[in-house]
């Protein structure tokens, strides 16, 4: 992906100050890799262009324990923290006790970030990071963006679970059906696009401006298709529900990955799911469960609960056919759920994985295939 220094440059620095409130004096620490669009745009351009102290870490959050995080909040004094979902489901399984043995007073805003923060996170990180004082910006954008697009503002929007709410000042973003209808009321649930260019936007991809045309602006005429697929609630605030390859489509009712995973999640023994389609006889897709639990039998009976939880918070036609126990699920460096490769296993298609030497765990592959349905 090619950012040009212009645009990124003020749009980095215009998103960073906003969505962060980052004031003078304050420490700011985003967990990201500087190798991840993340690490480039919040840890280096937007922080340093606006004069901000911006933290590097090098390293992982259980290493060597799982307080790293909280005892380097205490001992930086960090304002504005910002990770990923993934982080806050890996600490949140390890204990409430971790963060309250640091002092987390000088927290103001916190930020999330590269997956739809599932409600039962988001709650964990309020009340347990930001003692219910701190703002979360669950913060929606993409590497092609360049920078933050959609996001409450701190002490401006209120915030919502699960909700990357409003688009930023400047940013038009809309959902429309698959022939490009804007849908302009709310409670609709849409293609997300972005109308009007914004400073940051792709250039090009490399090497190939053909390849940038066709994915990002070819579909829809005029507008920026993001990928995503979005819901809006009935005042507009934004639901991204995860990427429109992902959705699944069950007997004619289509659902986003996240929304599904986010109802496992409140399981109470569910430390992380991810779900996927697989071919279905008679539904069309079927939906396959990969779950990581802790503390319960991995049986029928834990099953049963995890049905009727996903029963309650969506709809039992939400439930997934085969729920499979895992210890790990395939992730990127940058955190995400790599479904491609869970999608290849719920459909038995072991033969042709495909790259998976990218992976920050690629040996939990070989478990998720052998304890495969
Ligand atoms: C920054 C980054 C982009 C994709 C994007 C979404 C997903 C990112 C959120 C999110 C829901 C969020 N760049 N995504 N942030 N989904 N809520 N707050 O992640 O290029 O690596 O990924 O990540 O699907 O299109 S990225």
């Amino acid at each position: 992906m090619v950012h040009t220094v212009g645009g990124y440059m003020v749009y980095t620095s215009y998103s960073f100050r906003n969505v962060f409130q980052y004031q003078e004096n304050d420490v700011y620490w985003c967990t990201a890799d500087i190798g991840w669009i993340t690490g480039h745009s919040y840890i280096i351009y937007g922080p340093l262009l606006s004069g901000a102290t911006t933290i590097m870490f090098e390293g992982i959050p259980t290493h060597p324990t799982p307080s790293r995080f909280w005892q380097i909040c205490e001992k930086h004094k960090v304002n504005q923290f910002y990770t990923a979902p993934t982080a806050i489901r890996a600490l949140m399984a390890c204990g409430n006790d971790l963060p309250s043995k640091s002092d987390l007073s000088s927290i103001k805003v916190l930020g999330s970030v590269g997956e739809p923060i599932n409600e039962e996170a988001w709650h964990w990180y309020d009340k347990h990071i930001g003692k219910g004082k701190a703002p979360i910006v669950d913060t929606w954008w993409q590497t092609e963006t360049g920078g933050i697009l959609i996001s409450p503002l701190p002490g401006i929007t209120d915030t919502k679970p699960t909700y990357a709410s409003y688009p930023l000042p400047g940013i038009q973003a809309v959902l429309v059906d698959p022939d490009g209808n804007e849908l302009t009321e709310n409670n609709v649930e849409g293609l997300l696009c972005i109308k009007h260019p914004w400073p940051s936007m792709i250039r090009t991809t490399y090497g190939d401006h053909e390849r940038c045309k066709t994915v990002y602006f070819s579909a829809f005429k005029g507008m920026y298709f993001t990928g995503d697929g979005a819901r809006k609630d009935d005042e507009g605030r934004i639901r991204v529900i995860g990427r429109v390859d992902d959705v699944i489509n069950v007997s004619g009712h289509r659902m986003g990955t996240a929304e599904v995973e986010n109802a496992i999640n409140e399981h109470p023994a569910v430390v992380e799911s991810a779900i996927v389609g697989y071919p279905h006889d008679i539904k069309g897709q079927g939906i396959y469960a990969f779950v990581i639990t802790q503390g319960v039998a991995k049986d029928n009976a834990t099953r049963k609960e995890i049905l009727e939880v996903v029963t309650r918070e969506i709809g039992p036609i939400a439930k997934p056919d085969k729920i499979q126990f895992v210890d790990g699920l395939p992730k990127t460096r940058s955190g995400k759920i790599m479904r491609r490769i869970l999608r290849k296993i719920a459909s038995n298609e072991t033969d042709s994985l495909g790259d998976i030497s990218t992976l920050l765990n690629p040996e939990c592959v070989q478990e998720v295939m052998e304890g495969a349905f």
